[in-house]
């Protein structure tokens, strides 16, 4: 039985609706960004109307004339859905279905409806499936009107399913039971990120379509799914990045962030954006040619708080699609990229290795003599920068960067036998960094 919400594929007709509360600006982008999101589920904005409200209204969000106004224009416009860019109540909903004589659809349903339509494997899938359920929950008994009037697109749910067997008892039974599959996941997720701690983590985050999976692909040559509509990724995706240098790190792609991502998506996420808590550096994606990307970055700066991502994470500015724009960028603002024609690529991985070096504790090391299986251990655990044999006193000397701190390789080395002088060696390649966002 397919649980989650679908999208039918076709163009439907849309009537989006924005109410602005307050001294809220009506902000071009936003209203874009809504026309992007009703496309990516497969409808397309036939007609819009904003209203200005000092408050919502608490039965209908907006007012009741312009409820009615709403009825004459999808009639006038052929139109039988009606997308809020707010987040309903379920009361809200079915009573707008009522005046309007329309489908209703929420931000949250509509984002919901998106993630589910581009959830590709098991874990998304899951993840998807407790995001909706946990939305729908509380609102069962105002979709029981909702659904009936329910034709087919945006927001209808699979075939073969009726929507009136769905009660709360089997809900709350089936989002156990998610909950658990999830819990099954996350612990062999727990083992993979245990093995992340030996390398140097980084991850991609970014606002939606900025050009993450893209700038990953170029990077490492991998052949990750892109495309140009929002969420095309969900899942994370780890790949070994070489440095100029020989060295590996880990890097990973995530979905994409959103102003005002519905807090249930968030949720459900949670183990899929580990990879942002636990990066030893991030990178912030910000597409260069969008005329949003303050808002975007404000978006992102905001998303990564609520998903509990410490402020003393590094984070380096990655400005995306510089093909797609002529004046050069500030280099203290952030580096600057274009994953198609791979300007800045080799900046980047340079900038990329300065901010790893200057995070780890450097050490210099003298060895009796040189030996493989010490020098391999070294590196596989640390960054080793050099090795110098020396002929007179048959000395090996090394110098080399341990990852998770000095004190965690020192009582290995020394209690090999081997070690003739161990020494902390002031960190070098610490300064000359730029880009922090
Ligand atoms: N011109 C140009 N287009 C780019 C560049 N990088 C990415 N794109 C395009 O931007 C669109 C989005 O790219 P993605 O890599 O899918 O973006 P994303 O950030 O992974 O998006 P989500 O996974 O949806 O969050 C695609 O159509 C890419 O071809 C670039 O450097 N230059
Ligand atoms: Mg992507």
């Amino acid at each position: 039985m397919n649980e989650t919400t679908s999208i039918e594929k076709g163009l439907e007709r849309v009537l989006l609706v924005r109410a602005f509360i307050g001294d809220e600006p009506d902000e071009d982008h936003s209203r874009g960004e809504m026309r992007a999101l009703v496309e990516s589920a497969g409808g397309t904005v036939a007609a819009e109307k904003s209203q200005r409200r000092a408050s919502p209204d608490a039965k209908l969000f907006i007012g009741r004339g312009k409820a009615s106004e709403l009825r004459e224009t999808a009639l006038r416009e052929g139109i039988s859905t009606i997308v809020f860019d707010h987040s309903l109540s379920s009361g809200q909903v079915s009573r707008l279905e009522e005046a309007t004589d329309c489908k209703v659809i929420d931000r949250t349903e509509l984002i919901l409806a998106i993630f589910a339509d581009r959830a590709r494997t098991r874990e998304a899938k899951l993840q998807i499936e407790l995001a909706q359920l946990k939305y729908s929950l509380p609102r069962l008994s105002g979709m029981w009107h909702h659904f009936s009037r329910l034709g087919a697109g945006i927001g209808t749910r699979g075939p073969g399913e009726t929507q009136l067997e769905i009660d709360r008892r089997r809900a709350r039974a089936r989002i156990a039971l998610l909950e658990e599959r999830i819990g099954e996941v996350e612990s062999r997720w727990r083992i993979v990120s245990e093995g992340r701690r030996g390398m140097f983590n980084i991850t991609i985050v970014g606002y939606t379509n900025a050009g993450k999976s893209t700038l990953l692909n170029t990077l490492c040559g991998t052949g990750l799914f892109t495309a140009d509509k929002p969420f095309a990724t969900l899942d994370t995706t780890s790949r070994r990045l070489e440095l100029p240098d020989g060295s590996s790190v880990l890097i990973s792609d995530t979905v994409g962030f959103i102003e005002r991502l519905p807090e249930t998506l968030v949720a459900s996420f949670h183990t899929t954006l580990d990879v942002a808590r636990t990066a030893d550096l991030l990178l912030v994606a910000v597409d260069r040619s969008s005329p949003c990307r303050g808002m975007h970055m404000n978006a992102v700066r905001r998303t990564l708080d609520r998903i509990g991502v410490d402020e003393s994470t590094p984070r380096l500015t990655v400005w995306t699609k510089c093909d797609l724009v002529k004046d050069p960028v500030d280099p203290r603002s952030g580096v600057s990229v274009s994953s198609l024609t791979g300007e800045g690529i080799e900046g980047l991985l340079a900038t990329v290795m300065r901010y790893r070096d200057s995070s780890l504790d450097w050490f210099e090391l003298e060895m009796e003599y040189h030996d493989s299986s010490m020098i391999n251990w070294l590196y596989t655990n640390c960054v080793v920068r050099n090795v110098t044999d020396s002929g007179e006193d048959s000395t090996t000397r090394i110098v080399a960067g341990a990852l998770r701190g000095y004190e965690s390789v020192e009582g290995r080395l020394e209690g090999s036998g081997l070690v003739r002088r161990i020494a902390r060696l002031p960190g070098p390649w610490t300064d000359d960094i730029g880009g922090e966002s």
